[in-house]
């Protein structure tokens, strides 16, 4: 097992659009395993291969439900994932491990049904809805090359840009 390090913007990999996995071979399910681990980790409800350097379409999930949560019971590894139905709209404060210390609200769709592979290689279909129907958008959007701040307008994207640059600026001079 082991904890990967998580790339954050703005690391140019992250505009990777990654590629399909075509078969299910060991490294695939070392690479899940450590997605797996490296999202518990950093305490997120997802993450994308892109965001570990790796351009396989591959996600990991856990979307606390509204029961106690408990880690692994709504664990979800998508490979290959499809968005094949859409409904409605949603807005949604969202973040990302890959743009840490920032949110903003995001236009999704508010039901989605998406048809991937699983851990197995075997075919499913995930309807969802409320917060694990937007982190699956956030991360098939990943898969694509795309962050949340790629999703906002122009000008709210620039102000945000801005203000993760001068953070980081910020940051270096404290080093
Ligand atoms: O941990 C995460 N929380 C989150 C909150 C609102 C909308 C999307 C997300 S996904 C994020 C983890 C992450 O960056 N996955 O790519
Ligand atoms: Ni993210």
């Amino acid at each position: 097992m082991s904890i990967l390090e998580i790339l954050k913007y703005p690391d140019l990999f992250l505009k990777t659009k990654a590629k399909p996995v075509s078969k299910m071979d060991e490294g695939i399910k070392r690479l899940i395993s450590d997605m797996v681990d490296t999202m518990y980790f950093a305490k997120g409800i997802g993450l994308a291969a892109t965001q570990v350097g790796v351009d396989k379409r591959v996600a990991v999930l856990d979307v606390p439900g509204e029961e106690d949560y408990q880690r692994g019971k709504n664990l979800i590894v998508i490979i290959n994932p499809e968005i094949v139905v859409h409904e409605g709209e949603i807005k949604y404060e969202e973040g990302c491990l890959s743009v840490p210390g920032f949110t903003a609200n995001v236009k999704r769709f508010e039901n989605v049904t998406v048809r991937a592979l699983d851990k197995d290689g075997k075919g499913m279909e995930i309807k969802a809805e409320g917060l694990l129907a937007i982190a699956l958008q956030h991360e098939i959007d990943h898969l694509d090359g795309v962050l949340f701040i790629d999703r906002l307008s122009k000008l709210k994207r620039d102000i945000i840009k801005r203000k993760i640059k001068k953070a980081i600026e910020d940051g270096k001079k404290r080093l």
